[in-house]
């Protein structure tokens, strides 16, 4: 008889936290820019501390505009790279991490050095999603309406 490995992986998600090793960063729309783009993505722990440092994912996307703009560049402490999609909606970043995790927060930092004029790029309504396997998914928490963002703007939600 087989130990449903669902038991083991099944992601948590609770008031205020979110554990796991799969985790999707889903945006349903931008600032209405042609591109949606991230200059720089954490994932907060509980004491504050950007787990992708601390544990660094695997990252990949939905799309990207070039292989200078991957996923991976938006988590590369860098402001002068970024995370660029293709499109204005529906767009998403994955993080597989080697191990589970617990996100209390993240924070967004929208175009950095050289893209002062693409603010239309952040992203407006997004998600944090958690899964068990990295093909279901399950909203975390959402966030809707974030406009008027500034070159390298650094924006907290808390889950
Ligand atoms: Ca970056």
């Amino acid at each position: 008889m087989r130990i449903p490995f669902m038991a083991a992986a099944r992601p948590i998600k609770q008031s205020g936290r979110a554990a796991g090793r799969y985790f999707r960063l889903y945006v349903d729309s931008n600032n209405l820019g042609g591109f949606t783009e991230v200059g720089e993505l954490e994932f907060l722990n509980q004491a504050g501390q950007d787990l992708f440092d601390i544990v660094p994912p695997v990252a990949t996307h939905s799309s990207a505009y070039s292989g200078g703009t991957s996923a991976m560049h938006a988590i590369d402490n860098n402001m002068t790279t970024r995370w660029a999609g293709n499109t204005n909606n529906n767009e998403w970043m994955k993080f597989v991490f080697p191990e589970a995790v617990e996100v209390f927060g993240i924070t967004v930092r929208s175009l950095g050095l050289g893209m002062e004029a693409y603010t239309d790029r952040a992203i407006r309504d997004f998600r944090l999603e958690v899964s068990s396997n990295g093909i279901d998914w399950v909203t975390v928490k959402a966030w809707t309406n974030q406009t008027g963002w500034t070159p390298a703007e650094k924006r907290t939600y808390m889950l």
